[in-house]
């Protein structure tokens, strides 16, 4: 995918200011310490929130990289956000070391330090950069298949258990509050108090909509301060297309580590839920795509709870409601940038995070439906 993504676009030739953007990106590289000789940056598409840009070697067996410019609006705190990526990588490659584990250069994500030895570049007009390895061959997919979402259950679910030694205070939170849905919910209120884009109005059906779900929605925050749920380190956007799977269809490598920090598992198996087991897409105008893919919910969950073996009963128990609680969250949180006039998320066409919204709404619909139906794979797969 990531390849794929190279050859769709030739932004940096046709673009007006491409040719200033590429020397630009020039001057940022010469700060890095890469010891080969690399052609132009191509912009890659992916995500919502950071630039980034593939690096490629110029001669075959050599390391290509991916070049990401931090969106430090939203990660205002980029030396916490570097510091715990370094951590988690570094945690993970000594894992990987100590069980032997071969091709280790693309099971784990490798920053690249400035020649100042810092984990990102930061230029005189304050944009911060940061170079990664670019892992390859690998590729990503949209979409997974029963059999791939068992692997990627596994995946995550490893992932974490790697991550659960870690002391709890090694991590900051890159975000605060950042899966917090008492504070995400109050985020939209502050933006519907505000009205800024003037949309409020037209919306009252949305905003019932959520104001019925409110309570039962913020329950996990409720269980932590009664002391009854715990948070583990999580990575926070666990999308499909965050695993990148090498030649045979296996996950090799788990990206996009911007989000790692302690949480409720439900943040990381309500995600992928959210993302895969969606027979629709996250923002399909369809809404008649949307419906649950029962057979990847059961194949992810399978998966994960073959490898997340510190779970306690309760958290077992509710993994059916954590995606229900992330699929809503979501929602929320698209529509709040809606509100305020779509500040957040990079948008592709101007009604985008209306569109957004109500697909994740429809979705919430549909988990209600089958919340029984989930709830017995679960019990089935713990017994
Ligand atoms: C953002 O940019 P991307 O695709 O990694 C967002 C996630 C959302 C996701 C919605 C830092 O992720 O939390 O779930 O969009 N990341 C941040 O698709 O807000
Ligand atoms: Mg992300």
């Amino acid at each position: 995918m990531w390849l794929k993504f190279l050859r769709m676009s030739n932004f940096c030739c046709t673009f007006a200011g491409g040719f200033r953007l590429l020397y630009i990106m020039k001057e940022i590289l010469s700060h890095f310490a890469i010891w080969n000789e690399v052609g132009e940056p191509q912009p890659l598409r992916i995500g919502f929130i950071n630039d980034s840009f593939v690096v490629p070697a110029k001669r075959v067996g050599e390391p290509s990289y991916c070049l990401q410019r931090i969106n430090h609006r939203i990660f205002k705190d980029v030396e916490g956000l570097m510091r715990n990526i370094e951590v988690v990588t570094s945690h993970i490659r000594e894992k990987l070391l100590i069980a032997r584990e071969q091709d280790i250069e693309r099971k784990v994500l490798q920053l690249i330090p400035t020649k100042a030895n810092k984990l990102y570049y930061k230029t005189p007009e304050g944009d911060y950069w940061r170079l990664y390895v670019l892992v390859e061959p690998a590729t990503s997919q949209e979409k997974v298949t029963p059999m791939s979402a068992e692997l990627t259950g596994e995946a995550f679910g490893r992932f974490q258990r790697q991550l659960a030694d870690l002391p709890f205070n090694a991590l900051c939170e890159s975000i605060p509050n950042f899966h917090n849905m008492e504070f995400r919910l109050q985020e939209l209120d502050e933006a519907l108090a505000a009205d800024k884009a003037n949309r409020k109005a037209e919306c009252q059906d949305i905003i019932d909509w959520i104001n019925k779900r409110r309570e039962m929605m913020c329950l996990a925050e409720v269980l932590f301060r009664e002391g009854r749920l715990k948070k583990h380190i999580n990575h926070c956007d666990t999308k499909v297309n965050n695993v990148l799977f090498d030649e045979a269809g296996r996950p090799i490598c788990i990206v996009d580590l911007d989000t790692v920090m302690p949480g409720f598992v439900f943040s990381d198996f309500g995600d992928f839920m959210r993302t895969a087991a969606n027979k629709g897409l996250e923002d399909d105008p369809n809404l008649d795509n949307i419906h649950v893919d029962l057979e990847i919910f059961e194949a992810y969950a399978r998966g994960y709870l073959k490898e997340a073996t510190f779970l306690t009963e309760l958290e077992k128990e509710l993994l059916p409601y954590g995606c229900r609680l992330l699929s809503y969250m979501q929602t929320v949180r698209f529509f709040t940038d809606w509100i305020n006039g779509d500040t957040y998320y990079k948008i592709a066409y101007p009604e985008h995070n209306l569109v957004r919204t109500k697909a994740q709404l429809r979705l919430v619909e549909e988990q209600e439906k089958v919340e029984d139906e989930m709830k017995k794979i679960i019990a089935q797969l713990t017994k």
